[in-house]
């Protein structure tokens, strides 16, 4: 089917830092959905299919050292899984996908983070056959602290949870560098206001979509 055949799902994204309620809007937007008996898929990288989730598990956990490009590989694998197992089968069907992250996360976290590149890792993905863009990624900002200290209160960081603020502030500029970059796709939400606020500019950015669904 063609990318734009009418009965094509919305792809949606949910972006950001650590602790920017990625989970809590995500829940949010699930709600919505429903209210208008919009069909969806709600999934999250890395992960989302079988062979994902053990990947997640291998990148997020594995005890000892690994290379970035050990690390991006693995994010990628996962991606191309998910993205032939669940992404575009659901799209096609007319099913909406809602995800917490996609590729903008490795171009955030390994392009800019690692610093492997953001032009690197984005042609990796292409070469990989990952062309699908999102129709709409929601983006919520806010300082690298503040979301670092809503998390404080977790158990154990993961590997990459647990690495310094520089990593995050680079991480940070990339997603806002690609939402200049792509301002008609990614919506910048201040994640730093009260759920009810954040959840307000969410539903706003949604509802162009939901009401030509
Ligand atoms: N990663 C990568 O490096 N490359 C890639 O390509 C991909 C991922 C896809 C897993 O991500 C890790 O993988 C992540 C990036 C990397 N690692 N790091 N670091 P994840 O999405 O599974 O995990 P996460 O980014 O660490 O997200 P999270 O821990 O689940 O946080 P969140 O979903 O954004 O936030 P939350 O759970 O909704 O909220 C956090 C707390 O804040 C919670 O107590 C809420 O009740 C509270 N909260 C939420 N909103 C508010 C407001 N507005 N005010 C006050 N308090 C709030």
């Amino acid at each position: 089917m063609d990318s734009n055949s009418p009965i094509r799902g919305k792809f949606i994204t949910l972006e950001g830092l650590e602790g920017v309620g990625k989970t809590t809007n995500r829940t949010f937007v699930e709600s919505l959905l429903n209210e208008h008996n919009i069909e969806f898929v709600g999934t999250r990288e890395p992960g989302g299919t079988e062979l994902g989730e053990s990947l997640r598990n291998l990148v997020l956990h594995a005890a000892g050292q690994m290379q970035n490009e050990t690390e991006l590989l693995l994010m990628a694998a996962s991606r191309v899984e998910h993205v032939g197992q669940v992404i575009e089968p659901a799209l096609a069907s007319g099913r909406w996908v809602l995800c917490d992250r996609f590729l903008d996360a490795s171009i955030a976290y390994q392009g800019a983070g690692r610093q492997l590149g953001v032009s690197r890792v984005a042609e990796l993905h292409k070469m990989m056959g990952v062309t699908i863009k999102p129709d709409l990624t929601l983006l919520l900002d806010m300082p690298v602290e503040a979301g670092l200290a809503r998390m404080a209160a977790r158990g154990k960081p993961d590997r990459i949870e647990s690495e310094a603020l520089e990593f995050f502030e680079r991480a940070r500029a990339a997603y806002l560098q690609r939402a200049a970059d792509d301002p008609d796709r990614v919506v910048i939400i201040d994640a730093s206001r009260s759920v009810e606020a954040v959840q307000a500019s969410v539903k706003s950015a949604l509802m162009p979509f939901v009401n030509a669904a």
